[in-house]
């Protein structure tokens, strides 16, 4: 994914300097093509501080494309993402996707607050459980690209997966991108596997 950063402008705030990223982006891009999304039935988060609920990563809230060029854009505004509380930067989330289904790709969408991209997830760790093989770990230390910032932001960090399959699915041992007193994201989404990676081979067999 190409973000190429030109410039970082600082502002002194009166107790710490912020900085607020500026993005060049390619003209022509498209939307990443992805299988049919997968909506979870629930949400459960470690911590979440007052106004930033969990249930803020599934319902779509903050998501549209603002400038009609077919990428979905995440809004600046906290409101609409999940933030722990003061203290716990290094929290958990559980999604319940509420039956088993194949993931073919997770979209995460950082923590885009306009002045506090620092609060996103740096990395955590990926884990799957359904009722057979009880819960697995997929992924450690995934890393996750810092959000843009601002109401821009439509290249959220895109994990594609092999069909596995999942009836939850976990993050933990989440690292912030340096805020020391929270971590946050903006949405997650689930999408099945696209239809190349579920098609079934044509039965062998001669003539
Ligand atoms: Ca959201
Ligand atoms: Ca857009």
């Amino acid at each position: 994914m190409s973000k190429p950063v030109i410039a970082t402008v600082e502002i002194g705030g009166p107790f710490k300097l912020l900085a607020q990223q500026i993005w060049i982006k390619a003209k022509d891009r498209k939307a990443p093509e992805m299988g049919e999304a997968i909506t979870p039935t629930a949400v459960q988060a470690g911590s979440a501080d007052t106004g930033t609920q969990a249930l803020n990563l599934i319902n779509g809230s903050g998501l549209r494309d603002l400038d009609f060029d077919g990428l979905t854009e995440h809004r600046g505004d906290p409101g609409f993402m999940w933030r722990s509380v003061k203290g716990e930067a290094k929290g958990w989330l559980e999604f319940d996707l509420g039956r088993p289904q194949k993931l073919g790709a997770l979209c995460v969408w950082n923590h885009n607050d306009t002045w506090h991209t620092d609060r996103g997830v740096q990395k955590m760790d990926v884990s799957v459980w359904t009722q057979e093989g009880g819960w697995q770990k997929i992924r450690d230390d995934l890393p996750v690209d810092q959000a843009e910032g601002g109401d821009g932001y439509d290249e959220p960090t895109i994990v594609r997966l092999d069909a596995v399959t999942a009836q939850k699915v976990r993050f933990d041992d989440l690292a912030s991108c340096g805020d020391a007193d929270y971590v946050g994201l903006s949405e997650v989404q689930f999408f099945g596997p696209q239809s190349a990676q579920t098609a079934t081979p044509v039965a062998g067999g001669g003539q």
